[in-house]
């Protein structure tokens, strides 16, 4: 038996649908689940604390997205269970198509107008171009490799760092503590794209700030936890950033009290950056659960060690 869950209904009804539809509704169960027993693959996203330890006959924890921290954070990783994510290079487009319009809306000082517009002001902002502009990505991964490779064809002087070596055309590749000092000294454009970890919780933090250039700009497209909400504020005050995107948080949807939603250098979007496109990440989904039951190895696992 097949479960779904996802804490957005619509999209939980349509991951059922698509599953129905390959292999048959009896095989299938929404939550809340009707043969909890009898669910040996369960699709899933942000599904609630320990609830798939209630499933005893778990065999395999496929992420409805590219990040598994929805399910080491809420206690949901099962010791028999293997756990995938989607890799999609629709999901990896998306998010340079994204980040690239954050950008350019900095750049070219589009907010700025924008508010300007509410007050019916006239006034003029410098605007940069491409090609003095250095965009640098935390996370070389799927998708920062893509968002670098493409934000580099497109002229942008580009840097990343991950945790180990890589080499991507046009791009100038770092991975360790001293090269982070340096890329982050020449930065303009910060992003954030590294997977949630025990490692790199609270990452973006006020040492961080502090070795990014005077004037840069944080973009967030990670988690919520990655970032020290105070630390940026703190950066945002001093004017030592500009401004900063943020497309996740420690809490989703943010409380209305929190100090992001006034501030007038923070840019938010509801989590949005890059959603998964069932009809894109069906196929690798539906695969799975034919390799689950025919005992074969699964596609994009998760390593238990690393977290990501
Ligand atoms: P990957 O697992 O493919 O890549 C992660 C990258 O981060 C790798 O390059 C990895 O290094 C690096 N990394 C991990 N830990 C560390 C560390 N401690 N120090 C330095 N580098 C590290 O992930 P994806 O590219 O698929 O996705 C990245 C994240 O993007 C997701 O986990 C999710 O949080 C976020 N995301 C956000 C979305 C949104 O809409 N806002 C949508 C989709 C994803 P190495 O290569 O050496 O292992
Ligand atoms: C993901 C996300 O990880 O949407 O896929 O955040």
């Amino acid at each position: 038996m097949i479960g779904v869950y996802c804490n957005r209904t619509k999209i939980g009804e349509s991951w059922f649908r698509a599953l129905a539809e390959e292999f048959g509704e009896d095989q299938v169960d929404l939550y809340p689940f009707t043969y909890p027993d009898a669910i040996e693959f369960i699709a899933c996203w942000k599904a609630p604390h320990r609830l798939l330890q209630t499933l005893p006959n778990l065999k395999v924890i496929q992420s409805l997205g590219a990040g598994v921290d929805h399910i080491f954070d809420r206690d949901n990783a099962v010791e028999q269970a293997m756990i995938a994510r989607i890799i999609d290079p629709q999901l990896s487009v998306d998010m340079y198509e994204f980040a690239l319009a954050t950008i350019l809306a900095d750049m070219k000082r589009l907010t700025f107008y924008r508010d300007q517009q509410k007050e019916k002001q006239w006034k003029e902002r410098r605007y940069s171009t491409i090609p003095n502009k250095v965009v640098s990505i935390l996370g070389l991964g799927v998708i920062g490799s893509i968002v670098a490779q493409k934000l580099s064809v497109l002229g942008f002087q580009v840097k990343g760092w991950s945790r180990s070596e890589k080499k991507i055309d046009g791009v100038e590749c770092f991975s360790g503590e001293a090269d982070l000092t340096h890329m982050l000294s020449q930065t303009d454009y910060l992003l954030n794209l590294l997977p949630l970890t025990n490692d790199t919780r609270g990452f973006l933090n006020q040492s961080l700030f502090e070795k990014m250039k005077k004037g840069s700009y944080l973009i967030n497209l990670g988690r919520g936890p990655h970032l020290v909400d105070e630390d940026l504020l703190t950066a945002l005050d001093q004017e030592h950033l500009s401004g900063a995107c943020l497309d996740v948080f420690h809490e989703e949807p943010l409380d209305k009290e929190h100090s992001f939603w006034e501030h007038p250098k923070v840019f938010m979007t509801p989590h949005i950056a890059s959603i998964t496109n069932i009809e894109t990440a069906r196929k690798q989904v539906f695969e799975n659960i034919r390799r689950m039951r025919e005992g074969r190895e699964l596609l994009n696992v998760v390593s238990m060690e690393r977290g990501y």
